[in-house]
């Protein structure tokens, strides 16, 4: 569990910051129910991320990938923010400046409040046309399978980026703002093992900011940050604000 006095100073921290950027991983969300990608419940346990979140495997069986989509969507579509979410949203609230980078696809933030944020993976929840490259939101769950485009018929994939695949620019470019231009960067949830996420901590770093992180565990990047708390998001980042 967190010592209070990691916890003091952090809230310290953030009450002196003027600029706050927080990055999410899917340990914010475990706590509403939405399986995390490595831990012990992970979701590649039971599939791995090169057969099915990749162009390649797109390509080759279109339908094995959205299947897998559809399972996640139903499974998302179940699930509602947490306290960690909403305390996110209170933390934009309050912050002079603030940027939010979520990792998730799920959109939980989204529904929690924030608006001040990049989805650099993407959301589960926007569909692209393979062909004329239209994005859509799309809520059907499931999705009747194979979807094509309303507009020229092309074939639809999850507007999501895969690996191997480049973060979209608008996103790559809005993050280094906020990840150098932060007094205090908050580190919630992740493993720290995807790129180019894994390395914002240090970038922040390297400006300055005093970066924190709160897990489960201790992760690659635990050395680097200035404080790590740990313990659950839904119970550390309320008790930030
Ligand atoms: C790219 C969409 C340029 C799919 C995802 C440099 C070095 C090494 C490798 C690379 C590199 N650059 C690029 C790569 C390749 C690759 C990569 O990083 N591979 C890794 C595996 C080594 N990166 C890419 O391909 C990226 N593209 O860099 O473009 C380029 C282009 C061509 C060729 C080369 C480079 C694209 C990455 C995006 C991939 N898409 N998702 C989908 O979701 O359907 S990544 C996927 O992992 C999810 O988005 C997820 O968010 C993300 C990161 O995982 P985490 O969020 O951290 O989740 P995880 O389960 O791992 O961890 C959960 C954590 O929470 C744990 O630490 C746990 O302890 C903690 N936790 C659990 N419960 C709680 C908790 N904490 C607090 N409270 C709790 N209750
Ligand atoms: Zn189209």
């Amino acid at each position: 569990m967190a010592r209070s006095s990691d916890l003091g100073i952090l809230i310290e921290k953030l009450a002196a910051a003027r600029a706050v950027t927080v990055l999410t991983g899917a340990g914010i969300s475990a706590d509403s129910g939405v399986p995390t990608f490595r831990g012990a419940d992970g979701l590649w346990r039971n599939f791995r991320a090169e057969d099915l979140a990749t162009p390649e495997a797109f390509e080759r069986d279109p339908r094995l990938v959205w299947e897998w989509y559809n399972w996640r969507r139903e499974l998302i579509a179940a699930t509602r923010p947490n306290p960690a979410h909403s305390a996110v949203v209170e933390l934009e609230q309050r912050s002079e400046e603030f940027w939010l980078i979520t990792q998730n696809v799920d959109g939980l933030h989204r529904t929690a409040g924030s608006r001040k944020l990049s989805e650099i993976h993407g959301n589960i929840w926007m569909v692209r046309c393979t062909d004329c490259g239209s994005v859509e939101e799309n809520h059907e769950v499931p999705i009747a399978l194979l979807p094509v485009c309303s507009r020229c018929k092309g074939l639809l994939r999850p507007h999501i980026v895969w690996f191997g695949e480049s973060l979209f620019p608008e996103d790559l470019s809005r993050c280094a703002t906020a990840l150098r231009t932060c007094d205090v960067l908050l580190v919630i949830g992740t493993s720290g093992v995807v790129y180019p996420a894994a390395g914002f901590a240090s970038m922040a770093k390297e400006s300055g900011a005093f970066v924190a992180e709160i897990n489960l565990e201790p992760t690659p990047q635990s050395g680097l940050v200035d404080l790590s708390l740990q313990g659950r998001a839904k119970d550390l980042v309320p008790l930030l604000l």
